[in-house]
């Protein structure tokens, strides 16, 4: 069968089994395309139908999660935990609290932690989960509510060799510290079953910085390969939660200026440079909107819209918001003003159009699976500390982490190059994670 066959074939059955999937089919689509040049030339692969296998959830659970609002009313949302692949270590994957989560998404983004996860060099397989819960506007004993009736069904498919959690858009510390707890008086053990826990109770140092962090040493190797660095680059960052926070902070750190960050309703441009520490507060602390920015930074501007804030020019875009951000038109855009690297620090930011276009006008192309591993990496971190019950210092977790988000990169360099697709780095990131999990999957059997 030829690769495009292959692809054809496989694409077909992943729509007839998960109708309506949209963000589904297009990341298993990605990854197809990417892989069919190796199942060609690898029989075990072919003849053991990995792709097949792989693209079907090993288990999903989906689940009522009822919950009582401040005044009495009773609520239902929708819990979702997928446990997509243990091929090379316990699922590992975020939950996302967000009010468009469906099965869909968590599926795309389980899909996707399967390969990231093997980028990263440590054991753990790949999963996701949520609900299509928002925690926007909730007090802090609604979300303790609805968290502890979320975990009163997950934590009988959890544990810390089996599944393990952490957070994503819309779970953050305090949700995670409500899960912890309960997860705890359920189960009478004080184990690493989530990850992003509070320092004082078996949290990683660095886990809070690590996704944006490390997504600025992935985006600094990309600058390398280009010939440059950080030092007085234009830099546009979407969203403005964990990722987008601790990335702007580490580009100030190494030189560039972040000029725009957003949130769903509008975005800031802040030509003298965004101040961290006023994100920080209005969103870790206040919980409260971008727009609030200008109230401290009059050289800041508010506009409405998130979309618009790819027209800000820029050297380096680092998405992350949220999926499907960049569409054609944005990544247009962004090549136009003269944007020379992009590095997806949300999951899966921009459209198959927008790759293209950044491909073909030889953009540098930082895939999520690659250059947002960080986060994840440091979670499997966390794990290692809470099996010895210590923990490492920051300068051990930030060096580890580095010295990770190197061998990520190199990983989808030496992968792209032995394939012929020098530079494609998405190609890259997603050859290098299937061969490990498929070589993995080979030697465990039909399982
Ligand atoms: P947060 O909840 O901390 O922040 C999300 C940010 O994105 C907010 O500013 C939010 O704005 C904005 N946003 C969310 N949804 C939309 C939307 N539909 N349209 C426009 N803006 C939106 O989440 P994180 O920072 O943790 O996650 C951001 C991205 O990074 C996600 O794609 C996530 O999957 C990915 N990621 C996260 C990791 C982590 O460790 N946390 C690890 C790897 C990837 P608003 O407040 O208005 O909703
Ligand atoms: O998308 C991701 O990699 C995350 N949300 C982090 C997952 C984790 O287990 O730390």
């Amino acid at each position: 069968m030829s690769s495009k066959a292959f692809v054809e074939d496989v694409m077909a059955t992943a729509i007839a089994r998960n109708p309506g999937e949209a963000e589904f089919h297009q990341a298993v689509r990605e990854v197809v395309e990417s892989v069919a040049v190796v199942i060609g030339k690898n029989k075990s692969f072919a003849d053991s139908r990995v792709v097949e296998r792989m693209i079907e959830p090993e288990r999903q659970v989906i689940f009522r999660v009822p919950w009582m609002d401040d005044s009495g009313k009773v609520q239902i949302n929708r819990g979702f935990r997928v446990e997509f692949s243990s091929a090379i270590g316990p699922y590992k994957g975020g939950l996302r609290f967000h009010p468009s989560v469906y099965l869909g998404i968590i599926k795309f983004l389980g899909f996707e932690q399967i390969f990231k996860n093997a980028l990263t060099t440590t054991p753990i397989g790949g999963g996701k989960g949520g609900s299509d819960f928002d925690p926007k506007g909730k007090s802090d004993m609604e979300v303790m509510r609805f968290c502890q009736s979320f975990m009163s069904e997950l934590f009988r498919h959890i544990g810390p060799d089996t599944d393990v959690p952490a957070g994503d858009i819309g779970v953050g510390g305090r949700e995670i510290g409500y899960m912890f707890g309960q997860y705890k008086k359920l189960t009478n053990t004080f184990t690493g079953v989530l990850t992003g826990k509070g320092l004082e109770w078996g949290g990683s140092l660095v886990r809070t910085e690590a996704t944006g962090y490390g997504l600025v040493y992935f985006v600094t190797r990309q600058l390398q390969d280009l010939g440059t660095d950080w030092k007085g680059k234009r830099v546009v960052v979407s969203g403005s939660g964990n990722v987008a926070i601790y990335a702007t902070q580490k580009v100030h750190e190494l030189g560039g200026t972040v000029v725009a960050v957003s949130d769903s309703g509008g975005y800031i441009v802040d030509e003298s440079g965004i101040n961290v520490d006023t994100v920080k507060r209005i969103k870790e602390i206040e919980r409260g909107r971008i727009k609030e920015y200008v109230d401290a930074h009059p050289s800041g501007q508010y506009f409405e819209g998130w979309e618009g804030i790819w027209s800000v020019k820029c050297d380096v875009a680092l998405p992350s918001a949220t999926q499907n951000e960049i569409d054609g038109k944005a990544a247009q855009t962004l090549v136009n003003n003269g944007c020379i690297a992009v590095g997806e620090g949300a999951n899966m930011p921009s459209t198959p159009e927008a790759v293209e276009i950044f491909q073909s006008n030889n953009v540098s192309f930082g895939p999520a699976k690659a250059a947002n591993a960080g986060g994840v990496a440091t979670s499997a971190l966390e794990m290692a500390q809470n099996s010895m019950r210590i923990a490492w210092p920051f300068e051990e977790v930030d060096s580890r982490l580095k010295t990770i988000m190197n061998a990520v990169y190199d990983q989808c360099v030496a992968a792209s190059d032995a394939y012929g697709m020098k530079n494609d780095l998405v190609a890259g990131a997603n050859i290098a994670g299937f061969m490990k999990v498929a070589n993995a999957m080979v030697a465990q059997g039909l399982v």
